[in-house]
């Protein structure tokens, strides 16, 4: 009867593990921008509501913002960054405020 060899079913072959390089996750800025409408306290809220702020830090972002049109939030990996995108929309449109909030990758 002939002999069926598996692959290796002697057990000699040796496999090294390849050194892997994985990539790190892509990260995802949370950008305010700014608009003629939203008042100033109430984007200072969503920066300490949403983002973490103190009440310092967050004045200084707002006045980022309204001065130069943009503003970066926080940075985060893509589900936490789009989920902060949905929370700070709804919010202002809940309280009709136009304010605008985006992701970008950073
Ligand atoms: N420009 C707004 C005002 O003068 C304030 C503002 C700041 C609006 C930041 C949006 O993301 C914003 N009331």
């Amino acid at each position: 009867m002939a002999q069926h060899h598996l692959p290796d079913d002697d057990q000699t072959t040796l496999l090294e593990k390849k050194e892997q390089r994985v990539e790190p996750p892509p990260m995802f800025q949370v950008v305010l921008l700014n608009d003629d409408y939203t008042p100033m306290e109430f984007v200072v809220l969503v920066l300490q509501q949403f983002f973490g702020k103190g009440r310092e830090q967050a004045t200084q972002i707002m006045l980022k913002v309204h001065r130069e049109g943009k503003g970066v939030c926080g940075i985060y990996p893509r589900d936490i960054a789009a989920t902060k995108v949905e929370q700070v929309t709804e919010f202002s449109r809940q309280h009709q405020h136009p304010l605008q909030c985006v992701m970008e990758e950073a």
